[in-house]
């Protein structure tokens, strides 16, 4: 049994008007928008799970591939500590620890994740792995990384692991900001595993991001549900459709709602009402593609040398192991 210890409570302080806040200022920017991190309540994380299992969302299945080839060279001997942003269902650490099998000494696992369900799932598949001791904190990854950039030993040897294609939510300068962070987080000779989804033809990148039995409408159209229940809004689900839209000239694939007619929204919580055009548009996600090249370019502009890349080019995704210099 793997022992756990939380931190950070379900519901930091103010969380509740934070969203609130950001709803006020994002819905009434030009172009409309949400940020992409409220898309995972308890619902919304359950229905990414789901998407990572469809056959049209090949990034989970690839870097799960990736990650069992090469545990053994990812978690060698010296790694003393890892830590996860973004831990998900714990699956693919799980499978990296089994990948390393008796190779590796022993653990202490840190898992950051705002997904209080998420991290719940991840303890259970992170259980039963012997000379394990996990962590986790139910947070932002700015703020799991601060807390574990403070407790160190001069032994340590640190593994940061971002995976699943999240660096790809942030724009440019957001992704660099972010990576100069988990550098700050690292001393020389730690490393970080970084996981990205490449570029890849448009009609393939479509149907991961609006599958045909209409999972990733569902994702999108429950942060209006999440806006319902949390702030007392009063969008009308059936009144906005799913859209997923390849942007070729920023290299990325953008999720918004249409609103299906002209309508008037109110959200209490928010203090805030307006009126939808018909065809207009709330963007919610931003899906940065890359090519190899670009990541080691990225990597090393944050101060890390490349240690290896993997790529599987059946589905095209890259893992990239990186080391701080
Ligand atoms: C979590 N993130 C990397 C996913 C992605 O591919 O951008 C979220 C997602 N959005 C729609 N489908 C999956």
């Amino acid at each position: 049994m793997t022992p756990t210890l939380t931190t950070q409570p379900a519901t930091t302080p103010g969380s509740r008007c934070r969203f609130a806040d950001d709803v006020r200022e994002f819905l009434t920017q030009k172009p409309r928008q949400l940020p992409s991190h409220y898309l995972y309540d308890e619902l919304g994380s359950a229905l990414f799970e789901a998407i990572c299992r469809l056959p049209w969302y090949p990034l989970t299945r690839a870097e799960l591939r990736l990650l069992e080839a090469h545990a053994g060279e990812i978690l060698d001997a010296g790694v003393t500590t890892v830590i996860e942003l973004g831990a998900g269902s714990g699956a693919k650490l799980a499978a990296l620890i089994a990948g390393a099998g008796t190779g590796r000494g022993p653990l202490d696992l840190h898992i950051v994740d705002v997904s209080r369900s998420a991290l719940a799932q991840a303890s259970r598949a992170l259980e039963g792995f012997e000379r394990v001791r996990l962590v986790t904190h139910e947070t932002t990854y700015e703020a799991g990384l601060e807390e574990f950039g403070h407790a160190r030993s001069v032994t340590e040897r640190r593994l940061a692991l971002f995976l699943g294609s999240n660096i790809g939510n942030f724009d440019p300068p957001g992704r660099d900001a972010f990576l100069g962070t988990v550098r700050a987080a690292l001393n020389p000779r730690d490393a970080l595993l970084l996981g990205v989804d490449l570029l890849k033809p448009e009609r393939e990148l479509l149907l991961a991001y609006d599958d045909p039995l209409g999972v990733t409408a569902a994702f999108n159209l429950n942060l209006l549900s999440r806006i319902n229940r949390e702030l007392r809004g009063d969008f009308e689900i059936d009144g906005f459709a799913h859209r997923a839209l390849w942007n070729e000239e920023r290299s990325r694939i953008e999720m918004h709602l249409c609103s299906r007619r002209r309508q008037r929204i109110g959200i209490r919580e928010a203090d805030l009402e307006f009126v939808m055009a018909e065809g207009e548009m709330i963007w919610t996600e931003s899906s940065y593609k890359y090519d190899p090249p670009q990541i080691v370019s990225m990597l090393e502009g944050a101060g890390f040398g490349v240690r290896a890349q993997w790529i599987d080019s059946v589905d095209r995704f890259a893992l990239t192991l990186a080391e701080a210099v």
